[in-house]
């Protein structure tokens, strides 16, 4: 199993998800589950608006290495803009999960770093692989964990859901 982290929160943000994962599909990545679109508080600088964020599982025979690559030319022909690390973007694919592997290398370190720390990721994450184990737990369990503070930053949206074909 692969999964992907989808965020945006300057424009167009359900736009913006749902145009990626029309270009991952484009070009030959199979999108096989969604989770639903949440409205989530920017974790890091929070001086920015507010993020929509969604997790994808995707399939593909790409190496994690190739699919970093096609998910940053996704980015870019999206018109990505990224003022500082943390700050505001159009959009953001980061792959959280990659088939159990785990690669530390210059560009790439799966699974995610952080994605345990963050409501924003567990949370959709949750909703589509709850029993799938990353670091030792289930998901869910990690989603469990976190401050009640930072769960309720994140809210689902019921609208805006049926961005796969
Ligand atoms: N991404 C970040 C930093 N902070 N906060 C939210 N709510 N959602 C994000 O996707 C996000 C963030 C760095 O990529
Ligand atoms: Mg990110
Ligand atoms: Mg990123």
């Amino acid at each position: 199993m692969i999964y992907v982290a989808l965020g945006a929160n300057i424009g167009d943000r359900a736009g913006q998800l749902s145009a990626a994962i029309d270009e991952m599909e484009r070009v030959g990545l199979h999108v096989t589950k969604q989770s639903s679109v949440y409205e989530t508080a920017p974790v890091g600088y929070i001086e920015q608006p507010s993020f929509y964020n969604m997790v994808v599982e995707v399939k593909s025979r790409q190496s994690a290495e190739e699919l970093l690559k096609t998910l940053q030319q996704i980015e870019q022909r999206l018109g990505r803009e990224r003022l500082f690390k943390n700050g505001p973007r159009t959009i953001d694919l980061d792959i959280l999960f990659y088939n159990g592997e785990d690669i530390q290398s210059e560009h790439l370190t799966v699974p995610h770093p952080r994605m345990q720390e963050r409501a924003f990721v567990l949370a959709p994450l949750a909703e589509i692989a709850p029993e799938l184990i990353v670091k030792g737990r289930t998901v869910t369990s990690w989603l469990d964990e976190l401050p009640r503070i930072d769960r309720e930053d994140v809210v689902q949206l019921s609208l805006l859901t049926n961005f796969v074909k």
